[in-house]
């Protein structure tokens, strides 16, 4: 492809007072994202499920290769089988393979193998990584998979909050059971992460220990 450039024309510069004004309120609103593990049933409509899929595709990546596929699951049928395997994962993991060390660190979190938001919850995004990239002159390998598939993942989480829906981050371990569920060709695409998403149920609680955010001068060094 030919090396073109058009102008940038859709950068918007605010003045001092309000870019500190808009960066304050982004913060305020931000640091309201909690992670649910109890949702309610209440449906949400795919059209808004899709807005934010566009906007986690708009996230910086290697080459422009968005090397990133979004299942989006509303099918009760697919939804419990995504439950069923996850748990039989997830008994393993707290029965033994996660270790003494690990298990310690999820204690003020509360989690265990039950995960009845897998079926509760309206949606689940299945987020997959891809290798290479299919085009029709053969494939190409991607760049930065990794890093590309993480920034659109935090992209999708925050158009998802920013739309008014509570989410979760699940990944369970091996979450290989995932591409056969979603039809996903496993030999170029990885599963990346599920995101579980819909409305917190009534009484929806979150850890104390996941109040605690490090303060600035913990986690930035000016030079
Ligand atoms: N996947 C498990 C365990 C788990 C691991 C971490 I690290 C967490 O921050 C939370 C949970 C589960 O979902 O229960």
């Amino acid at each position: 492809m030919s090396e073109q450039h058009h102008p940038l024309t859709d950068f918007v510069e605010y003045p001092q007072q309000e870019m500190l004004e808009r960066a304050q309120a982004h913060y305020q609103d931000i640091k309201r994202r909690h992670s649910i593990r109890k949702f309610s049933d209440k449906p949400v409509p795919q059209e808004i499920i899709e807005q934010c899929i566009l906007a986690a595709g708009t996230a910086p990546n290697g080459a422009n290769h968005q090397p990133w596929h979004f299942v989006a699951i509303n099918s009760p049928d697919v939804k419990a089988q995504i439950r069923e395997q996850a748990e039989a994962i997830e008994r393993g993991f707290y029965d033994g393979r996660a270790g003494e060390e690990w298990l310690d660190a999820l204690k003020p979190l509360g989690t265990n193998a039950s995960k009845p938001y897998l079926e509760t919850a309206p949606w689940l995004i299945a987020i997959f990584s891809q290798k290479r990239m299919e085009t029709e002159v053969g494939d190409k390998n991607n760049y930065y998979v990794h890093e590309s598939v993480g920034i659109a993942t935090g992209f999708l989480i925050q158009a998802l909050h920013n739309a008014g829906l509570g989410t979760l981050t699940h990944t369970p371990k091996p979450m290989s059971f995932l591409s056969k569920v979603c039809e996903r060709n496993a030999d170029n695409e990885r599963p990346y992460m599920l995101l579980v998403v819909g409305y917190p149920a009534e009484g929806a609680t979150i850890p104390d220990h996941a109040i605690n955010k490090k303060p600035l001068e913990e986690i930035m060094t000016v030079l």
